[in-house]
C-alpha cells in the first residue's frame, strides 16, 4: 500500500449500516445475533460445526468424530461419507430447484448458455462416465486447464462425482508452469480446450498442453480430453487426445455418485509461497463442502431469488469455492463470464448485471480500480438496480475504491462484503455478514463464527489495539487446507512454525500483517513474506527469480514488489548479467518476455534494473527491504549498517 493509503486507512472512521429492510430479510439479522453465534461457536466449535453439517449437507453415512486434531493435521467429520457433486446437484433435483438456473454462462464473443440443475446434473454424469471410460479411478488426479466455459465447472464436478481429485491450472499459466503442476500431482488425464477467448484474442490452450507434454515430460498423463471452443486447428495426438464431444456422444447420463470419505482429497490447487516451487494446497471433501456452503450463505446472504456473480477465474480458489462449489451446494444461480473488461467493451460487466438481473456481485479491488479509470458513465448508463450486495477479495481495498464501489455501483444502498481469506483457508475467514455487521471502508471487519482469528507478535502474544502484528488463526476450521501435496513437512514449516508453538497452542500463520481496531475490526495490511500480490494474484519472488536466472544472460536476480496504482503491486527485478551480455532496452524486453513465457503473463516484470552487483549483507543475503524501498523510490539512507559493500547501493541509487 502507498503511504497515502495507509494514512487514510488509519484515519478511517466511517461506519456504514445496512438498511433495516435489508437486515430483516437476512439470514443473520443483527450484531447481537452474530455475537451470540460467534460466542457459541467459540465455546464449542465442534458442536457448532457438527450442527451445521447435519443441517446444511446430505450425508450417505454420518461421521463418528467431528474433529481429529493432531497439530498441525486436522480431520473433520471422521468416518462420514458424502459426495460434493451430490450436494451440489442431485439433492436439488428432488425440489422445485430442478428447473432453476444453476449456471448462467456468458461467452466472450457474446454467445451464452444456461443450465438448469437438471441439465447440469446430466452433463456432469455423462462427463463422469467419460472419465471412467478413460480409465480415471477414485483417488486419481486430473489436470484441468480450461477457459472460463461451463465445461470447466462440469469437469470439476465430474471428477468429484467419481472421487478423483482435480487440479485446475489457471489458463493464463505457461506450458512450463502447467508441466510442473501436472508432474507434481502425477495427473493421469488432462482436460483442456482447443482455445479460450481472452480480450478479443484466442489463448491457444491445447498448444500449451502439447508443449507441456512434449517428449514424455509428464509421464503420468495417459489421455487428453479436449473441448471444442474456438474451433481453430489443433494437433490431436492419436491414442492420447480425444474430443470431448466425441466421447460424450451417446454416453449414459446415469452415474451414481461415489460415496467419498469426508477426508478424501477433493482437489489440489497450486499457490505461490516464499520458496521457488509452488505448493500443492490440498483440500478434502466434507469440511470444504460445509465451509464453502455456510460462509457463502451467511456472508453473501444467499437467498433463492439471488443471481450471484463472482468474476474470478475457476483457476483460482475464489472460482473453486465461490463460483462452483459454494453457490451450487446452496442451490443458487451462479453466473460465469468468459471475458473481462477491455477497451473494446468497457461496459461489459454492467451489461451482464443488467441482462441477468445480477443481485450479488463479487470482484477484486484491482478490477474496481480499472472500472474507476474507465469512467462512471459506463455503470451509470446501465440499470444496476437489481444489485443488493457487493463483494471484494484478493488484496486490501483502498477506502477511495471502496467508496466509489459503494456509491457508483451500489447506489449507496448495497452492503460491501470485504472477504479476507486465502487458498489455504478454503473459504472466507474475516468478513462482514451484511445484515449484521456495519462496515468500514478498507476493513474486512470481523471473523466468521467458528474462526478464532487474532493479531499477535512473533511469540504468539496478542498485540495492543491498533498495533500491527501477524494475522493468525488459533483453532482448526473445516475448510482449512490439510497438507501440502506430497510434502507434509513443508505444510508444518510454512504455516505452523513462524509463530512459536507453545504448550497446547498451535497458531496458523497466514503470512499477512494486520491490526485490530477498538471495535475489534481487522485491517489487513498485506503480505509480510516474500509473496507479491499482483492484481489479486499471488506470486513468490523466488519463482520469478528462478525464471530470470534460467535465462543465459542473467547471473543473479532479486525480485521485489512496488506499489502500483492499478495492480496493487508490480514486479521490479534487479539483475546482474553474465560477462558477455550488456544491459539495454532490448535485453530488458527479452527478459520480461522470458519470465512471461516461464510462468505466465501475470508474472511479467514491470521493470528490470540492471546492476553490477546486488546489495547483500555480510553473510551474503540479498537485502530485499533495501531493494523494495529503492524500487518504490523511498529513502534508503537509513539502517544500511549490515550492508557488505556500500558502493553497490550508491550505484543503484544513481541509476534510479
Ligand atoms: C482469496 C484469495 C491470499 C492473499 C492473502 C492476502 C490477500 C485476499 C484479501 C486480502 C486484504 C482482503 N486467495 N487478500 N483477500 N488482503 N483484504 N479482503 O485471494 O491465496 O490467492 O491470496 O490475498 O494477502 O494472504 S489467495
Amino acid at each position: 500500500m502507498s503511504d497515502s493509503t495507509i494514512e487514510s486507512v488509519l484515519s478511517e472512521q466511517r461506519l456504514f449500516h445496512p438498511s433495516e429492510e435489508f437486515s430483516q430479510q437476512a439470514h443473520i439479522k443483527s450484531t447481537e445475533e452474530y455475537q451470540q453465534i460467534y460466542n457459541r461457536a467459540q465455546q464449542d466449535p465442534e458442536s457448532f460445526w457438527a450442527e451445521l453439517a447435519e443441517k446444511e449437507l446430505d450425508w450417505f453415512e454420518k461421521w463418528n468424530q467431528v474433529l481429529d486434531w493432531q497439530p498441525p493435521f486436522a480431520k473433520w467429520f471422521v468416518g462420514g461419507k458424502l459426495n460434493i457433486s451430490y450436494n451440489c446437484l442431485d439433492r436439488h433435483l428432488k425440489t422445485w430447484r430442478r428447473n432453476k438456473a444453476a449456471l448462467i454462462w456468458e461467452g466472450e464473443p457474446g454467445d451464452s448458455r444456461t443450465y438448469t440443475y437438471a441439465q447440469l446434473h446430466r452433463e456432469v454424469c455423462q462427463t463422469a462416465n467419460v472419465l471412467k471410460q478413460l480409465g480415471v479411478q477414485k483417488g486419481d488426479r486430473v489436470g484441468i486447464y480450461m477457459p472460463m466455459i461451463p465445461e470447466a465447472a462440469i469437469a470439476m464436478l465430474a471428477c468429484a462425482r467419481i472421487g478423483a481429485a482435480h487440479t485446475v491450472v489457471f489458463g493464463g499459466f505457461s506450458a512450463e508452469a502447467l508441466k510442473d503442476r501436472l508432474n507434481d500431482a502425477s495427473a493421469k488425464l488432462v482436460i483442456t480446450a482447443d482455445g479460450g477467448w481472452r480480450k478479443d484474442a484466442i489463448v491457444p490452450l491445447k498448444d500449451q498442453v502439447d508443449k507441456a507434454l512434449a517428449n514424455q515430460s509428464v509421464p503420468s498423463v495417459e489421455n487428453v480430453l479436449v473441448v471444442q471452443r474456438t474451433e481453430q486447428d489443433v494437433h490431436m495426438e492419436a491414442g492420447r487426445d480425444h474430443w470431448w464431444h466425441d466421447l460424450k456422444a451417446g454416453v449414459s447420463a446415469h452415474c451414481p455418485p461415489e460415496p467419498t470419505d469426508s477426508e478424501d482429497m477433493l482437489f489440489i490447487l497450486y499457490t505461490s509461497g516464499t520458496t521457488g516451487k509452488p505448493k500443492g494446497v490440498v483440500h478434502t471433501t466434507g469440511g470444504y463442502n460445509l465451509y464453502t456452503h455456510v460462509t457463502l450463505k451467511w456472508a453473501f446472504d444467499i437467498q433463492d431469488t439471488d443471481v450471484y456473480w463472482c468474476t474470478a477465474d475457476v483457476g483460482w480458489i475464489t472460482g473453486h469455492s465461490y463460483i462452483v462449489y459454494g453457490p451450487l451446494s446452496n442451490g443458487a444461480t451462479t453466473v460465469m463470464y468468459e471475458g473481462a473488461p477491455r477497451p473494446s467493451a468497457p461496459g461489459c460487466m454492467w451489461d451482464i448485471v443488467e441482462k441477468y438481473g445480477v443481485t450479488i456481485f463479487y470482484t477484486a479491488p484491482t478490477a474496481i480500480r480499472a472500472f474507476i479509470k474507465m469512467g462512471e458513465h459506463h455503470p451509470k448508463s446501465r440499470d444496476l438496480s437489481s444489485l443488493r450486495i457487493l463483494g471484494t477479495v484478493g488484496e486490501p481495498i483502498n477506502p477511495e475504491a471502496w467508496m466509489w464501489y459503494y456509491k457508483v455501483i451500489g447506489n449507496s444502498r448495497c452492503p460491501i462484503v470485504d472477504t479476507w481469506w486465502q487458498t489455504e483457508t478454503g473459504g472466507f475467514m474475516v468478513t462482514p455478514l451484511p445484515g449484521a455487521i456495519p462496515t468500514k471502508p478498507g476493513s474486512a471487519t470481523l471473523p466468521f463464527p467458528g474462526i478464532l482469528a487474532d493479531v499477535v507478535d512473533l511469540d504468539g502474544n496478542q498485540v495492543a489495539t491498533n498495533e500491527g502484528g501477524y494475522l493468525v488463526v488459533k483453532y482448526p476450521w473445516p475448510g482449512m487446507m490439510r497438507t501440502v501435496y506430497g510434502d507434509p513437512d513443508r505444510f508444518r514449516r510454512t504455516y505452523w512454525e513462524h509463530i512459536a508453538p507453545r504448550e497446547g497452542q498451535y497458531l496458523y500463520f497466514a503470512g499477512d500483517g494486520a491490526r485490530k481496531d477498538e471495535d475489534g475490526y481487522f485491517w489487513v495490511m498485506g503480505r509480510v513474506d516474500d509473496v507479491i500480490n499482483i492484481a489479486g494474484h499471488r506470486l513468490g519472488t523466488m519463482e520469478v527469480e528462478s525464471a530470470l536466472v534460467s535465462h543465459p544472460a542473467v547471473a543473479e536476480a532479486a525480485v521485489v514488489g512496488r506499489p502500483d496504482e492499478m495492480k496493487g503491486e508490480e514486479i521490479v527485478a534487479f539483475v546482474t548479467l553474465e560477462g558477455d551480455y550488456s544491459a539495454g532496452e532490448e535485453l530488458e524486453k527479452e527478459l520480461k518476455q522470458h519470465v512471461a513465457g516461464e510462468i505466465g503473463a501475470i508474472a511479467r516484470p514491470g521493470a528490470i534494473r540492471f546492476s553490477d552487483a546486488l546489495p547483500k549483507t555480510r553473510s551474503g543475503k540479498i537485502m530485499r527491504r533495501l531493494l523494495r524501498n529503492l524500487a518504490s523510490g523511498q529513502d534508503v539512507s537509513g539502517d544500511t549498517s549490515t550492508l557488505e559493500d556500500r558502493s553497490v547501493l550508491d550505484k543503484l541509487r544513481e541509476g534510479s
